[in-house]
């Protein structure tokens, strides 16, 4: 202890002011003074080759959680856990071997792959994300690296490979989720804390990496690898796996995307490195929460994508949904949106039952947001972040020179407030069924934009067109000072 104390003093005095920050790696230090990583982010800014921007403009994604928990749905023994369903194994203690002996029982006699492909292209989500191998460690395809597959079930065949194809052939990307936390695998390890542990774990990244490979020789239509279960000590002390991980899928897969969670740079720091930076193609930590749109404004300087459940926390197939607040429809358009408002995406997600079809409240929700899509879609396909002030009455989204209002919250005056920022300019707006809308010039770069004559009890958009005006000054701050 005196020794690291001196070590310290002498540190100090020699470094000065910079061994504070040297100190600290998860702070954002001046360029000049960024640490070497070997590990860290392999870019700076947004990625905007073809495939990244098609990610970014597909927008409105689904998650699929399926597998053996789908069975259960909550319940073991008689009792009922209110915890995420795909975590039951963990709340009620079962062993991996009971666990996986559901596998005999998996046999979802009513799944029909082309029916799924058909509901998310009505729901009109543009990509789907597909637990290939959650927690538990089961695999909805054959892998010849483990024994705990859909090939040994009673239902046998290649699940993965039936909806990639399915989804593929209504034009929808298909994304894969991989856990790399596997609780079937004796050499999966939480910390790496002796010899033995290191070699187990070697042994399991091994075997990680060939299941990778596998997915992605595969199926190589496969557009994006959305990791989790990374968050482990024994990961972290593994940034190294996680850099060879992307580049290995970079490398077999040309244009895959890849999501930060995956990443841990040479100090076991995650998802940004320890200069501030993100790694990965996209930040992915949104998970059923999203920015603040007035005071997280910082997100829109890289790519994101957020999920959510639509019950509070279920993400496989849960028996009882009355346990928690189910999102209604509105609620998750307005998610959607939100997220768009700020430049990222929104993965909703469906959890199928066991015998492969979806339950009744999720069909109803995915055809409400397929038919509010069919009619609104243009503000939410390839719109990003607008620029404009946030208000009250809902959300911006833009392309171009389009700026797209979405109200949610129609207000008493029948004015929709909007402040442009300085040398942008209303010139027309008109909602997408084609009414002209009434815009008021209430003060220098404030607008008054009427509420259309005729609105649907549902969110509707006014669509405003905009002009840039070369060397417009601020005449009213230029009044103030
Ligand atoms: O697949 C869905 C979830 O099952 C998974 N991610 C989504 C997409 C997920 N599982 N857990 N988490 C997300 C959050 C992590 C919680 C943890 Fe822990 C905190 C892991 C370790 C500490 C809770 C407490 C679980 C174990 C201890």
């Amino acid at each position: 202890m005196r020794n690291q104390v001196l070590a310290f003093a002498f540190c100090s005095l020699i470094c000065g002011s910079t061994f504070a920050q040297q100190k600290s790696p998860q702070r954002m230090l001046p360029a000049e003074q960024e640490m070497t990583l070997q590990y860290g982010a392999d870019r700076l800014g947004k990625r905007h080759d073809a495939a990244m921007e098609r990610f970014r403009d597909n927008r409105l994604g689904a998650f699929i959680h399926w597998g053996l928990y789908a069975i259960p749905g909550g319940e073991w023994n008689g009792k009922v856990y209110n915890g995420a369903a795909e975590w039951l194994k963990s709340w009620a203690k079962v062993s991996a071997d009971e666990w996986l002996k559901l596998m005999d029982q998996w046999n979802p006699e009513k799944f029909d792959a082309k029916k799924w492909a058909r509901m998310a292209k009505e729901m009109g989500v543009k990509y789907v994300k597909i637990t290939t191998k959650h927690h538990e460690g089961f695999c909805l395809w054959p892998s010849k690296y483990t024994k705990y597959t859909v090939a040994n079930t009673p239902y046998k065949k290649d699940i993965l490979g039936e909806l990639v194809d399915a989804y593929n052939k209504e034009g929808i990307d298909v994304h894969f989720y991989f856990s790399v936390m596997d609780w079937s695998n004796p050499d999966y390890r939480y910390d790496i804390k002796t010899k033995e542990d290191e070699e187990a774990f070697r042994r399991f990244l091994e075997f990680t990496d060939n299941q990778l490979k596998e997915l992605a020789t595969r199926y190589p239509t496969v557009k994006d690898f959305w990791f989790d279960g990374t968050w482990d000590a024994s990961i972290k002390k593994n940034g190294w796996w996680t850099a060879h991980v992307e580049r290995m899928l970079k490398e077999l897969l040309p244009g895959v995307t890849i999501n930060s969670r995956l990443r841990a740079d040479d100090y076991g720091k995650r998802h940004f490195d320890s200069n501030g930076h993100l790694m990965g193609d996209y930040e992915s930590g949104y998970e059923r929460r999203l920015p603040d749109p007035v005071k997280d404004l910082k997100v829109t300087k890289w790519d994101w994508e957020a999920c959510m459940t639509i019950p509070e926390n279920q993400w496989g197939y849960h028996k009882d949904w009355s346990l928690s607040y189910v999102k209604n429809p509105v609620e998750v358009l307005q998610r959607i949106v939100h997220s768009v408002s700020m430049g990222g995406n929104m993965v909703v997600n469906f959890g199928p039952q066991a015998d492969g079809d979806f339950r009744p409240e999720e069909k109803v929700l995915a055809e409400a947001i397929g038919r509010w899509m069919k009619k609104n879609g243009e503000c939410i396909y390839g719109c990003d972040y607008a620029g404009l002030e946030k208000q009250d009455w809902g959300y911006y989204t833009r392309k171009g020179n389009d700026v797209y209002m979405v109200v949610f919250n129609l207000p008493f005056s029948k004015w929709l407030t909007v402040k442009t920022p300085r040398g942008l300019k209303p010139v027309e707006a008109v909602t997408l069924d084609g009414q002209k809308v009434k815009v008021v010039e209430t003060t220098n770069n404030e607008y008054n934009v009427a509420v259309p004559e005729k609105v649907a009890g549902e969110p509707f958009v006014i669509k405003l067109k905009v002009e840039t005006v070369e060397g417009a000054v601020d005449k009213y701050k230029a009044a103030l000072t």
